[in-house]
């Protein structure tokens, strides 16, 4: 019940924009009184709901959820479950974007790449629409998502990425959350 309650916490922390992950790693579980919420985010935050796992699994290199709906002023964390990854907005001039594929005037997002296990980004979605985005190592071998915020719109509506499949919006919006194996087949 107090482990419950620790992890709660740190969920909500987590939306908060903790960036530090370094040096945390098992020290500070002794009395479980606050000092220790911050110790445990390295090892709970898989367990937020707006998680989005990158996931390298033999040749197979995927986000997973694939498709994720969240309301505007909402936090997506992505985390490295295996491998190194980067979750990188499909907007010119972001990274090697060769498409806008955000709403306009949504702010783009980019992490570079990770390569820790556990190693965590967030972004939080203000503006409403569609946005997809990419891995910079693996957008050659199809690794893309899409985040639909509030309701879809914007340059991702009506064809796929350049570099890979996603879901379609209506099908994220009425699931909320669209995992990689129930989309691949
Ligand atoms: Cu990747």
């Amino acid at each position: 019940m107090e482990r419950r309650q620790v992890l709660k916490t740190a969920g909500l922390l987590a939306t908060g924009g903790i960036t530090s992950l370094a040096g945390c790693s098992s020290s500070g579980n002794g009395d479980g009184g606050e000092s220790a919420t911050s110790e445990s985010q390295a090892t709970s935050s898989s367990s937020g709901s707006n998680t989005v796992m990158m996931v390298t699994e033999g040749s197979n290199y995927y986000f997973d959820p694939i498709g994720l709906f969240v309301e505007s002023g909402e936090t997506v964390t992505f985390e490295i479950q295996s491998g190194s990854h980067s979750a990188t907005a499909y907007k010119e001039g972001t990274s090697s974007a060769s498409v806008t594929r955000i709403p306009n005037g949504a702010e783009t997002f980019n992490s570079e790449i990770l390569s820790e296990q556990g190693a965590t980004y967030e972004h939080t979605f203000e503006t409403t629409g569609t946005y997809d985005y990419f891995c910079i190592p693996h957008k050659p071998m199809g690794m893309v998502g899409r985040i639909v915020v509030g309701e879809p719109g914007g340059p991702a509506e009506g064809r796929m990425p350049p570099d890979g499949d996603v879901p379609e919006s209506q099908i994220i919006v009425d699931q909320e959350s669209v995992s990689y194996s129930e989309f691949s087949g």
